[in-house]
């Protein structure tokens, strides 16, 4: 029988959330509990065989005195499924923290409190090794502090709250980097699966086309950069054989949508299209609009948007990129050097072929904008020079 695993990880119970308006904080919040609640429900309809939690359950700084009796009700709803979790940068297992100070239910195995790093389950037909980081920021590389697997009869997991350095769509760079591996240190080690926290985007890492650990992302987005639907994993694991299925769980989504407005005639047309984004999901996305275009005189959106346009959304957002267009004929009749360049570059695009009426029409607004001393975004064709 395949060992079934419900992992997750970045999780951020408490996170706080500016910038989203009053009163709203508190229900996003509320909807990451929900989005937790939904795992573990899941968890016992699959049924899963154990839940390994990959660290960032909940962040130290803001955890509520709620939280606490929330989790541990949340682990005895799964009766004897064991939950492994493995504490990371924004969840540390410290002396006076909400992991070594808690009485958890029986089920519940948390790295730092269990003085040995492996864990073995029988009844799933595995072990799962790993620690827990013991502060914000934590030294070394994941090597310094992982040994290779053990092969006991049980299929040997890794769980760990750790940064892929090399050759993946996660990868961070800067200041966020903890216990850095490769792809191949992660390899050498020997684990036929490592359940992974800490980038807050799903990402698997494969070797000789099988997957060796996998990221499942947060599973409720937290900003910006966590956009659409967000996942926990399902992983089902036999000695040669690993399958990560990717579970929708989010509530309240985040979108960054774009919005060209060149062909706009009336803000209204700008409302419907802004609408439109929000009809297959009421109240349940956070949208960033951001509206770009070359807009015909005349044409603003910057007042506030009508209520009936808001209403649908979570949280709205328009950010206005626009640029206005150029009434010619106005510019024209100006005492002006960029009149005469106007009416110069008008003549040649009244005398010109059909096919190359475009381009001088794009110079002679690259001419004028030169001209204002606005930044001008050359496509790369015009920068050649060979
Ligand atoms: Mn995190």
């Amino acid at each position: 029988m395949p060992a079934r695993i419900v992992h997750t990880a970045d999780v951020h119970l408490d996170a706080a959330f500016a910038g989203l308006g009053a009163g709203k904080g508190p229900i996003k919040r509320q909807a990451i509990r929900d989005t937790f609640r939904k795992i573990i429900a899941d968890a016992v309809e699959w049924p899963a065989d154990i839940v390994i939690i990959a660290g960032d359950l909940f962040e130290i700084e803001h955890v509520s005195p709620d939280t606490v009796p929330f989790l541990a009700a949340e682990f005895r709803r799964l009766k004897d499924i064991p939950v492994v979790i493995a504490p990371g940068n924004h969840d540390p297992y410290i002396a006076d923290g909400v992991y070594a100070l808690t009485d958890w239910p029986s089920n519940v195995h948390v790295f730092g409190r269990t003085t040995e790093g492996l864990l073995r389950f029988p009844s799933a037909g595995i072990s799962v090794s790993g620690f827990a980081h013991t502060s914000r920021h934590m030294e070394g590389r994941l090597l310094d502090l992982v040994g290779p697997a053990r092969e006991d009869g049980l299929i040997p997991v890794l769980a760990v709250h750790a940064s892929r350095e090399s050759g993946g769509s996660s990868v961070r760079s800067g200041d966020d980097i903890w216990l850095a591996f490769t792809d191949d240190e992660l390899a050498s080690l020997g684990y036929r699966y490592t359940a992974l926290g800490h980038y807050h985007n799903p990402d698997n890492i494969e070797k000789a086309g099988r997957i060796i650990g996998s990221y499942p992302g947060a599973p409720e987005g937290l900003n910006f950069s966590e956009i659409g639907r967000r996942h926990y994993s399902r992983v089902t694991l036999e000695r040669e054989s690993v399958e990560v299925e990717r579970v929708p769980v989010s509530h309240i989504d985040y979108l960054d949508v774009s919005v060209d407005c060149g062909n706009f005639q009336t803000r209204q047309q700008f409302f419907d299209a802004v609408g439109n984004l929000g009809v297959n999901s009421p109240g349940r996305v956070i949208v960033r609009v951001v509206a770009t275009g070359r807009v015909a005189p005349g044409f603003n959106i910057s007042a506030e948007l009508p209520e009936d346009i808001r209403q649908p959304f979570f949280h709205l957002a328009v950010d206005d990129k626009t640029v206005p267009g150029y009434d010619w004929a106005e510019i024209e009749r100006e005492n002006t050097l960029r009149a005469e360049v106007a009416r110069r570059l008008g003549e040649s695009i009244a005398a010109a072929a059909e096919g190359d009426r475009a381009m001088l029409e794009q110079a002679r607004i690259w001419a004028i904008e030169a001209l204002e001393g606005r930044p001008i975004e050359l496509p790369p064709e015009v920068l050649r020079v060979d």
